[in-house]
């Protein structure tokens, strides 16, 4: 059978994402503390090094995760009878192949869907897919899950996969706000599988964002050079200190970023103009782990039910498999 010809669906203006990020910063630096959403951490560079973290030795929850899929796609596949794999964030799209073998070896993958804001990524993405799932429908969506779901086409009986823990990086309110757009999204009977990272021995939590090459810094301070580029700003990289600590009442990773000198910095693109203290901080990204109860009863609320937990053998990651009431 030759292949199906991979579709990419661009719902939104060329300049959504321009738009979007002028929107996001302006309010960024506007309100106190300042805050930046993670999202424009992943330019190609911020991509690379986010890539480069998933390798490290002290980074367990990327490796945790493909081992739970690894032993339960099959029965994921089994469970929710699912014929449409939809995934979330994408990105490369690399460790959904182990979920998605376990639909292909069960004979019941018709479409595969992966929704990302890089149109870049997700052509390269949607290409590997082809390859590798030949007779398989495949879309590629361009969008951000936090606001274009509805873009989602609806074939078959869906299951949307969430995967890397990419659920923590959102405050409780958008987690709700999430979890209700994605129960509005689907129809009853359709499941969404959640990747989360387990609350554990807080040192543990600690040392996976704070390792020793520096990698996560890099990361972190990459978005410094992001908004520059972006928003011809001219914020100094190196005159900030990364400061990652764990929440303890959030049960969440904060990692930040603080001024090691007074500085005021010119957002051109904003006309904006940003002043900081010595040793303010901008809240760069967090990273919530999650207990188990607490997760099941917002899916609950949320509108999900026929709850499945997996988990690694440490107990360090979870997956949630939940079908739609
Ligand atoms: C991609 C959001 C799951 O929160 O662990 C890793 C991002 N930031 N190290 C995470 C991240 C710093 C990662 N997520």
């Amino acid at each position: 059978m030759p292949d199906l010809p991979v579709t990419v669906d661009v719902h939104l203006p060329a300049d959504w994402a321009d738009e979007a990020m002028s929107v996001d910063i302006r309010r960024a630096f506007t309100q106190q503390p300042k805050q930046l959403p993670p999202m424009w951490l992943y330019d190609d560079r911020g991509s690379e090094l986010f890539d480069a973290i998933t390798r490290l030795p002290e980074y367990y929850p990327t490796e945790a995760e493909r081992s739970i899929l690894a032993r339960r796609a099959p029965e994921i596949a089994r469970i929710t009878g699912a014929d449409t794999v939809v995934e979330l964030g994408s990105g490369t799209s690399d460790k959904t192949r182990t979920l998605l073998d376990g639909f292909a070896d069960a004979g019941q993958l018709t479409d595969i869907v992966v929704l990302d804001v890089s149109e870049q990524t997700l052509r390269d993405a949607a290409d590997m897919l082809a390859a590798r799932y030949p007779g398989t429908e495949i879309r590629a969506v361009v969008g951000d899950f936090t606001r274009h779901l509805r873009h989602l086409p609806d074939t078959g009986t869906r299951l949307v996969a969430f995967l890397g823990g990419t659920i923590g990086n959102l405050y409780v309110e958008e987690r709700r706000a999430f979890l209700g757009a994605l129960a509005d999204t689907l129809s009853s009977g359709e499941w969404v599988l959640l990747g989360v990272d387990l609350v554990k021995r807080i040192g543990r939590i600690v040392d996976a964002y704070h390792d020793d090459t520096g990698v996560t810094e890099e990361f972190i301070r990459n978005v410094v050079r992001v908004l520059n580029r972006e928003m011809d700003a001219d914020f100094d990289p190196d005159a900030f200190d990364y400061v990652p600590f764990w929440d303890a009442r959030e049960e969440r990773m904060d990692l930040r970023l603080r001024a090691t000198m007074p500085m005021t910095a010119r957002i051109e693109r904003l006309d904006l103009d940003v002043e900081l203290g010595a040793n303010e901080e901008i809240r760069v990204e967090i990273s919530t782990k999650f207990r188990p109860e607490k997760l099941s009863a917002e899916l609950t609320e949320a509108g999900f039910g026929d709850l499945h937990w997996f988990s690694d053998h440490a107990g360090d990651f979870g997956l949630v498999l939940a079908r739609r009431r």
